[in-house]
C-alpha cells in the first residue's frame, strides 16, 4: 500500500493537543481551497482545510467593505470544473457583489459537504518539514496540530493586509476600518464625517458609496490610478450567449487565453492605426465596462510600447477631465507616473463623477503628504482634518506576504521561507519551492495568478498539484522537490517574460513597491495562463523536468534542467511554426522557397512608418540590381548602410528584411539602402558575394546623391546577408575602397564546416534547420569552391578590416561560425564587439514587432552603427521600455 495511504488510514481529526494525521493539509478555504479539498477528496486522500475566518470564503470573507465586487465578469469568475454546479448556480448580475460571491462560496461548500473537513477559527503557527518522517508538522493556536505528508498554500495573493505606516493612529480617538478586514456587523458612516486613506481597487469601489452615506468624505490620494467605469447590470448579452452557446468550448479557450478569459489576440499595432480608428477602438471598450477587454483589445502594443500604451492612458485622462469638473482636482486624479495596466486599473461605478459632489474633498498627498494621525483626524503638511472615522484602503502584503506572513515555514535542513526570499520570491512555476519538498502554493509568485481571472489560474493550479500527488501515489514516490536549477531557470524565464510587458515601469504591489523595505521584482508571471499550462504540462511531458522524486521502494528520479530556454515570444512563434506543420522549406525547390517566403513575409506586420522608402536600381557587375532605401524622417544627410537581405544566398530580395531595414533606419537615423542581389542556383558562386561588393561600391560613389553624407559607407546584413556583408569588408580591403566605416554581421554565415556544435545543438525545431543549410550550400557553391573566402571569410585574411559588431543567436545552427568570426577579427585586432543573443533562434532579430525581446539586440546594433559613425547614442523610442533585454549585453573581445 502506498505510503500515503497508509497516512490516511491512520488520520484521525483531533482537537485540543493531539495531532491529527493526513495527507494533505490545505491553508485557507477560498476558492482554491475549496476546489482543493473537494479534488482530493475524489483522490482518495485524506485532507483537512485550516482556515482562520469564522467560514469560507477566503478575501470574499475579509474584504466586505462597501462596494466590493469582483471586477472579473462574473460569468468568468466561477468554477468550471463541474458542469452541474455551473447550471445549478446563476449570478445576479454583470459583477456580483461580494455577498452574492460569498453566498456562491457557500453553496459551492454545502453541494459538496466540505466543511466537515474545514477548521474554522484556526490559525497555523509554525509549520515546520520533519525530513525523517517526511511530513509536515503544523502547529496551529488551538493546540490541534496537523501532521501531513503535503501542505499546500492556498492563502491568496492578497490576504495579509499591509500596516498603513503611517504614525499615531493608535492616537485616534475615533473609529478605524480596514477595508481588508471590514466589520461583520453594520459600520454606520450616514452623517459622519469621514476619511479614506488610499484609491486602489478597495478605496476606488468604496468611495462613492462611502460619499453617498457621510456628512463629509476626505479621500486621501498618494498615487492617482486608472479607473474605468464598469457599466455594471445583466451579464451581456453577447457574452452570456457566448457561453451558453458552447459552454465547454468557452471555458476550453479561457483555459489557454493570456489572461483566463477568451478574448482573442490583438493583432494591429497603434501606429497602424488613425487617430479616429483608435478612438473608435477605445470608446468601444470604454462602454463595454470590462477591464480584460481594455486591458487587451486596443492595440497589440498596448502593454508592451511605451509609445502605443501613452495612447490609451492619454484617452482615459481625457475621460477623466470630461467628469471632473474642477479642472485641478482633474488634473490630481489623473496617473501619468505609470502605463496603463503596469499598476493594477480599477473598475468603478461613479468613482470620478464622486469628486463633483459637494461633500467630497481630495487631498493630494504629492503635494501635503500625511505628516500623522491625531487624536481628532489627519494632519497633513498643510492642514489638519477633523473626521469621525478613518477607512485605510492601503492594500496588502501581496503574493509573498499572503504566504510569509501566514508563519514561519521551514523546510528541508532547516530552512527558513523568510530567509529563501529575503532578496526576493524564487520558485519553480509559481508552485514550488527549492528545499521545500511537499510543499505546494497556489497563485504563488512566480504564477500567472493576478494577472489572470483567479479562478481558471487556480483550477489550473489545483488539477495540476493533485494529478501530481495521484501519480506520485501510484509511483511509489514520497516526496517532491524543486530543483536549484530549475528553479533559477525558472526565474530566468519570468524576468524574460517581465521584460516584455510594461509592468516593473510602476511602483506597484505586484513589484513589492508597496511596502517599505520590501525586495523588489515584478512577482507575477507575466507570459500568460495559456503558455504557462502548456508549460506546467510540459514539466509533466518532460518526466517532471526540473523535479526529485523519492519513495522509500523506488528509485530516486531527478530529470534536471530549464523548462524554458527560449524567450517567450521566440517560444509562441516556434510553437506556432511548429503547430503549422510545414514540409521543409527546401523540399519546396527554389521557386516553390521563394514562393513560400513571399507569401510569409505578406502576413507579417507592416514594418514601422520612416521618412521615405524609395526603390530604385544600382548599376553592378553584370547589370542594374534592384535597391529599397530608407530614409529617416530627420532632416540629412545622413550616414548611410548598405544592407544584404538573408535567405541562404537562395531566397529574399530587397524587400524581404522590410521591417528589419525600417526597424534599423528609425533608431540608427541613418540611411539604409537593401540590395538584391542575385540568387542561386541561377546565379551561383561568387555571384552574390561580386554583386554585394559592386552594390556598395556603387552605392558609396552616389552616396550623395542618395541623401547621405559623403565619406565611408557601413555595411550589414543578416544570414546570408551577413556573410555578403564580410566578405564585401575584405573585398573593399583588397580592391582599394571604398572605405568602409564599420560591419554589423546579424547571425552571418562566416564558414563551410557543418561540424561545430551549434550545427547539432540546433540542428532541428529552431526554423533554420542544418538541411536547409545543407541544400542552401548546395545550390549555392560547389565543394571545391566553399573554402574561398568569398563564401567562407572565416578562412580569409580577417587583418585591418573595419571595427564589427557580431550578433550570434543562442538556438541558431550559425552561432558557433559567428562567434568564431568574431574571435577571429579580434584576435587579428579589429575592434569587435560580440553579442551573443540568450533564448533567441536565427530569425529573432528579424522579426520585428513580432519578436519583441529583440527589441533590445537592434538598440545595441543600432548604437554600435552611431558608433562606427562618429554619432551620440540615439533618442530613447517608446518599445525600448522593454530594456534592459533579455539578451546579454555585448562584450568587447579582446585580442
Ligand atoms: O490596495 P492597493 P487595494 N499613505 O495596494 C495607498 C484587488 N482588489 O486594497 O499607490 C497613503 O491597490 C496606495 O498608494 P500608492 C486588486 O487586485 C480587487 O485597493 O502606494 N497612501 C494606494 O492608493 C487590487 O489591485 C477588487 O502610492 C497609502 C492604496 O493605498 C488589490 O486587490 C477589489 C499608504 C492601496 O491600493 C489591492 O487593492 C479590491 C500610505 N502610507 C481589491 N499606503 C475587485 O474588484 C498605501 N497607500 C476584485
Amino acid at each position: 500500500m502506498p505510503e500515503a495511504m497508509v497516512a490516511s488510514s491512520a488520520s484521525k481529526a483531533t482537537r485540543g493537543g493531539t495531532t491529527q494525521q493526513v495527507d494533505v493539509a490545505v491553508v485557507g478555504a477560498g476558492f482554491a481551497g475549496l476546489y482543493l479539498l473537494h479534488r482530493l477528496r475524489k483522490a482518495g486522500f485524506t485532507a483537512v482545510v485550516l482556515e482562520e475566518a469564522g467560514d469560507v470564503g477566503g478575501t470574499w470573507y475579509w474584504n466586505r467593505y462597501p462596494g466590493a465586487r469582483c471586477d472579473i465578469q462574473t460569468i468568468d469568475y466561477s468554477y468550471t470544473f463541474d458542469p452541474e454546479l455551473e447550471s445549478a448556480w446563476k449570478w445576479s448580475e454583470k459583477y456580483a457583489t461580494q455577498p452574492e460571491i460569498l453566498r456562491y462560496l457557500g453553496f459551492v461548500a454545502d453541494r459538496y459537504d466540505l466543511r466537515r473537513d474545514i477548521r474554522f477559527g484556526t490559525r497555523i503557527t509554525q509549520a515546520t518539514w520533519d525530513q525523517a518522517a517526511e511530513r509536515w508538522l503544523l502547529t496551529t493556536d488551538t493546540g490541534a496540530s496537523v501532521s501531513c505528508r503535503s501542505y499546500i498554500m492556498a492563502t491568496g495573493c492578497l490576504s495579509a493586509p499591509k500596516p498603513p505606516e503611517i504614525d499615531g493612529v493608535k492616537d485616534f480617538k475615533g473609529e478605524v476600518y480596514f477595508t481588508g478586514r471590514w466589520p461583520h456587523d453594520e459600520v454606520k458612516l450616514a452623517g459622519k464625517r469621514v476619511a479614506v486613506i488610499g484609491t486602489g481597487s478597495s478605496g476606488i469601489q468604496s468611495i462613492p458609496l462611502i460619499a453617498e452615506q457621510a456628512a463629509h468624505l476626505t479621500v486621501f490620494q498618494r498615487t492617482p490610478n486608472f479607473a474605468l467605469p464598469a457599466h455594471n447590470g445583466a451579464a451581456p448579452a453577447d457574452r452570456a450567449a457566448l457561453l451558453e452557446g458552447d459552454r465547454a468550448g468557452y471555458r476550453e479557450q479561457a483555459r489557454w487565453s493570456l489572461a483566463g478569459v477568451p478574448w482573442p489576440q490583438q493583432m494591429a499595432v497603434s501606429w497602424q492605426l488613425s487617430d479616429a480608428e483608435r478612438r473608435e477602438r477605445f470608446e468601444k471598450a470604454w462602454a463595454a465596462g470590462d477591464l480584460v477587454y481594455i486591458l487587451t483589445q486596443l492595440w497589440a502594443d498596448q502593454a508592451v510600447d511605451v509609445d502605443g500604451n501613452a495612447l490609451l492612458a492619454e484617452l482615459i485622462r481625457e475621460k477623466i477631465r470630461a467628469i471632473v469638473k474642477d479642472p485641478e482636482m482633474a488634473a490630481a486624479l489623473s496617473p501619468h507616473d505609470h502605463p496603463f495596466g503596469a499598476k493594477r486599473p480599477c473598475l468603478d461605478t461613479n468613482y470620478y463623477a464622486t469628486y463633483n459632489r459637494p461633500n467630497v474633498t481630495l487631498v493630494n498627498l504629492r503635494q501635503e503628504p500625511i505628516r500623522s494621525i491625531t487624536a481628532s483626524g489627519i494632519k497633513t503638511d498643510k492642514r489638519n482634518f477633523d473626521v469621525e472615522t478613518i477607512v485605510f484602503a492601503t492594500g496588502f502584503d501581496a503574493m509573498t506576504g499572503a504566504i510569509m506572513a501566514v508563519h514561519p515555514i521551514t523546510g528541508r535542513d532547516g530552512k527558513s521561507l523568510s530567509d529563501v526570499w529575503a532578496h526576493g520570491p524564487q520558485t519553480y512555476l509559481g508552485l514550488t519551492v527549492a528545499g521545500f519538498p511537499n510543499l505546494f502554493m497556489i497563485t504563488g509568485p512566480g504564477s500567472p495568478s493576478v494577472l489572470s481571472n483567479m479562478a481558471v489560474s487556480i483550477e489550473q493550479h489545483a488539477d495540476w498539484v493533485v494529478d501530481r500527488l495521484i501519480a506520485m501515489r501510484e509511483a511509489g514516490f514520497t516526496t517532491i522537490e524543486a530543483s536549484e536549477t530549475a528553479q533559477a531557470g525558472w526565474g530566468r524565464h519570468m524576468a524574460d517574460c517581465s521584460t516584455l510587458t510594461l509592468h516593473r515601469l510602476a511602483n506597484t504591489w505586484y513589484t513589492g513597491a508597496n511596502v517599505p523595505g520590501k525586495a523588489q521584482g515584478v512577482m507575477p508571471y507575466t507570459g500568460g495562463v495559456g503558455p504557462y499550462r502548456s508549460i506546467c504540462n510540459e514539466v509533466v511531458s518532460g518526466g517532471m523536468l526540473g523535479f526529485r522524486l523519492t519513495g522509500p521502494n523506488v528509485a530516486e528520479q531527478c530529470n534536471d534542467g530549464e523548462i524554458v530556454r527560449l524567450q517567450p515570444d521566440v517560444r509562441l512563434v516556434l510553437n506556432m511554426l511548429a503547430d503549422m506543420k510545414l514540409p521543409p522549406i527546401e523540399s519546396f525547390g527554389s521557386q516553390g522557397a521563394r514562393d513560400f517566403v513571399a507569401q510569409f513575409n505578406a502576413s507579417r506586420p507592416v514594418g514601422r512608418p520612416v521618412g521615405e522608402v524609395v526603390d530604385g536600381t544600382l548599376q553592378g557587375t553584370d547589370g542594374p540590381l534592384r535597391y529599397r532605401l530608407y530614409r529617416p524622417a530627420t532632416p540629412g544627410p545622413y550616414p548611410i548602410v548598405v544592407y544584404f537581405h538573408g535567405g541562404g544566398w537562395v531566397l529574399g530580395d530587397e524587400q524581404s528584411d522590410d521591417p528589419f531595414c525600417r526597424d534599423m533606419c528609425r533608431r540608427t537615423g541613418m540611411i539604409f539602402v537593401s540590395v538584391d542581389y542575385r540568387h542561386a542556383p541561377e546565379h551561383r558562386f561568387p555571384t552574390a558575394a561580386e554583386d554585394g561588393y559592386a552594390a556598395m561600391r556603387w552605392i558609396a560613389e552616389h552616396a550623395s546623391e542618395l541623401g547621405g553624407k559623403p565619406g565611408p559607407v557601413m555595411v550589414a546584413g543578416w544570414s546570408a546577408g551577413g556573410n555578403i556583408a564580410a566578405v564585401t569588408c575584405q573585398l573593399a580591403r583588397d580592391r582599394g575602397g571604398p572605405q568602409i566605416s564599420g560591419q554589423l554581421l546579424v547571425c552571418p554565415v562566416t564558414d563551410c564546416t557543418f561540424d561545430r556544435p551549434s550545427y547539432s545543438d540546433n540542428a532541428t525545431g529552431y526554423f533554420l534547420t542544418r538541411s536547409l543549410m545543407y541544400w542552401f550550400w548546395d545550390l549555392y557553391c560547389s565543394p571545391d569552391d566553399r573554402t574561398d573566402p568569398r563564401v567562407s571569410p572565416l578562412r580569409g585574411n580577417v587583418e585591418n578590416l573595419p571595427p564589427a559588431f557580431v550578433v550570434t543567436c543562442e538556438f541558431d545552427p550559425l552561432r558557433d561560425e559567428g562567434v568564431a568570426y568574431a574571435q577571429a577579427l579580434a584576435a587579428a585586432g579589429v575592434p569587435v564587439e560580440q553579442l551573443n543573443a540568450r533564448g533567441q533562434f536565427h530569425s529573432s532579430f528579424t522579426m520585428v514587432d513580432v519578436v519583441i525581446t529583440g527589441v533590445s539586440g537592434r538598440v545595441q546594433m543600432a548604437e554600435a552603427l552611431r558608433r562606427f559613425a562618429g554619432l551620440p547614442p540615439e533618442r530613447k523610442h517608446g518599445d525600448e521600455g522593454v530594456r534592459p533585454g533579455p539578451t546579454a549585453s555585448p562584450h568587447e573581445i579582446a585580442a
